[in-house]
């Protein structure tokens, strides 16, 4: 799936900013066709960005179910002839997009783009009214799942099993462009080197009629390879790779040509060279031995919610970058693209993980509910395993050719021990290696799946830990603690024998908040807290990463736990560093992607 572009053969038009705004409270937009009139409203919305945080109004940020964005699009009049397109970067959980009076595409998942051809219902130069109806629900079908409960007094409430706060809205940028008839479909690359030869191999899916060739160019725009047709391989001499905290990218041109030789398409591609295997109990990169260093993340802020922000992102990234941090997990969704593109051209690693989160029913008890079995009819089924399905397609499908992202992470924290487990996991786990054989593909085990209970890693490449002593087990008591951690990960590493990252380790942290003492809660003991897991990380050979839990705090859902969201954040929800942030970057900045000697 290709980002739209603008070139020499193709046009863009973003349409972000204000639209108006109706909450659906009693869910007769549908029927009252609100999309064929201009929205009766107020309201005002800011594209892209979370909409619960913006109003004033209890009722609007508990809505369930749908909420209307409208406005009036002008297409350039210089698109006579052309394929014109609309397609939203993500509609957070499903998208109904009308162009006036008329659906033109509907989709469900997110965290993922979505496009619809309306060449046939627009017109070069004249304005249409676009309207787009946003559903918030999680039910069982969906990714992530939840489930929608009815109090006695009629209110329908969203109840979730994960720990971040179910924002909603158009969380990324909106886009009408064009293509032309002949157009660049698809391309696909995967890299490798010989010495000191690259090699890029592409497939391009071509629309319509016409002779594809490729090209690339150098860091300094010197052509470098040529190939004759829709696929083939282009070899480079002398090639640089693109390597953890030094990228470097060379930019690949598909072009249709007609049989005249004139020019119908073009599309260009970053492409970073390089190679990730995993070889006994290491994670190579390019051939070295890589460790981890850095955070599961979340794409939260004050206000936008999960809008997309390049401010933000910046930002995060050069707080990233000022700790050592190598790499981060896209804990747990599928980022904005620009997030990716951004890690491509800075050299950092990236785990890139579906929306599968929340699959274990067990965890009801945790979230205020009761706890239920997981793989049975009406819990996590087929239906589950279908929308699963659509999100590792469509995940791989968007940033399979990232240079950053190094593994497919298909789900956070199944029920990886309950009967069934296997079954659900095992189809979905030869999707992800169908769809890319290139890349190793991990899913992330909860603390209750020890390795003597657990089911599944076998399926897997890498072994991904969320793990919690010092926190939710041996609270307070980090010597315990680290007996226990030891143990326990010396027992995975004798199970498989497979590279092991720590994708989740941390404690709530007020910050401000200090002691002399190992209390729960302070600076100090954060602090602490990573220390002692870094120790043991240090000791335990298969351990080939470390990511800290959270980057930032972050929103959730309210709960007896939380105190205005998750507070493990290493920085605050403003971005300010806890004392940790100074331990990490003492320890990050000297590494240099390597593991240190215990
Ligand atoms: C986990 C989850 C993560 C939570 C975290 C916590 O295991 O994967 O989403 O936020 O624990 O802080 O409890």
């Amino acid at each position: 799936m290709l980002k739209p572009q603008a070139n020499s053969t193709r046009e863009l038009v973003n349409l972000d900013g204000l639209y108006a705004f109706k909450v659906d409270f009693d869910r007769s937009g549908h029927t009252e066709e609100w999309f064929k009139s201009p929205l009766q409203s107020d309201l005002e919305m800011a594209v892209p960005a979370s909409y619960n945080d913006i109003f004033a109004d209890q009722a609007i940020r508990d809505h369930v179910g749908y909420v209307w964005y409208q406005r009036e699009v002008r297409v350039p009049r210089g698109w006579a002839g052309e394929r014109i397109h609309i397609r939203l970067d993500s509609a957070t959980h499903e998208g109904m997009v009308y162009v006036n009076d008329q659906l033109v595409a509907q989709h469900v998942g997110g965290y993922m783009p979505f496009s619809a051809d309306i060449t046939d219902v627009v017109e070069a130069g004249r304005s249409f009214r676009l309207t787009i109806a946003v559903n918030n629900e999680l039910t069982r079908a969906t990714i992530p799942p939840g489930k929608i409960v009815v109090t006695e007094d009629g209110r329908r409430q969203q109840t979730y099993l994960h720990d971040f706060y179910n924002y909603a809205g158009l969380h990324r940028s909106v886009w009408l462009y064009s293509t032309p008839a002949t157009a660049v479909e698809d391309i696909t690359v995967v890299t490798g080197y010989d010495g000191d030869t690259g090699t890029v191999d592409y497939v391009a899916v071509v629309l319509g009629e016409g002779r594809a060739r490729a090209s690339l160019r150098n860091a300094d725009g010197v052509e470098v390879a040529t190939a004759e047709g829709a696929s083939g391989t282009l070899s480079i001499p002398g090639v640089v790779l693109w390597q953890p905290g030094a990228a470097y990218l060379y930019e690949l041109t598909v072009e249709v040509l007609d049989d005249g030789g004139t020019l119908r398409d073009e599309y260009s591609l970053p492409v970073g060279v390089r190679t990730v295997e995993v070889e006994g109990k290491q994670f190579l990169i390019n051939g070295e031995p890589f460790y981890f260093t850095g955070f599961g993340m979340h794409e939260d802020h004050s206000s936008i919610g999960k809008g997309h922000s390049n401010a933000h992102m910046v930002n995060d990234f050069q707080l990233l970058a000022w700790t050592g941090a190598n790499s981060f997990r896209t804990s747990h969704y599928p980022y904005a693209e620009e997030v990716l593109e951004y890690a491509d051209r800075h050299g950092i690693v990236v785990i890139n993980e579906t929306p599968a989160v929340g699959l274990h029913l067990g965890f009801g008890a945790v979230f205020g509910g009761i706890a239920e079995k997981t793989y049975v009819d009406g819990g996590i089924d087929g239906n589950t395993a279908a929308s699963h399905r659509q999100s590792i397609s469509e995940i791989v499908a968007r940033d399979k050719n990232h240079p950053s992202v190094v593994i497919w992470s298909i789900a956070n924290e199944p029920n990886a021990s309950e009967e069934g487990a296997r079954e659900y996991f095992r189809p979905l786990a030869e999707l992800a290696r169908e769809l890319d054989p290139s890349r190793p593909v991990g899913y992330v085990n909860v603390m209750f799946d020890t390795p003597d209970k657990e089911l599944i890693g076998d399926l897997f490449d890498v072994i991904m830990l969320n793990r919690y002593y010092g926190w939710y087990l041996n609270n307070g008591d980090l010597q315990s603690a680290e007996q226990a951690l030891e143990k326990e990960l010396r027992a995975w590493e004798t199970k498989y024998g497979k590279p092991m990252i720590m994708t989740e380790y941390g404690a709530d942290t007020m910050p401000g908040l200090h002691s002399l003492y190992a209390q729960p809660w302070s600076e100090e003991y954060q602090a602490g807290f990573l220390d002692m897991y870094h120790r043991v990380f240090d000791r335990v050979d298969a351990m080939v990463g470390e990511q800290v839990w959270n980057f930032a705090d972050f929103q959730t859902s309210n709960g007896i736990m939380r105190v205005d969201g998750n507070k493990k954040g290493v920085f605050t929800r403003d971005r300010r560093p806890k004392a940790a942030a100074f331990a990490l970057r003492s320890r990050w900045s000297t590494l240099n992607n390597r593991k240190p000697k215990a």
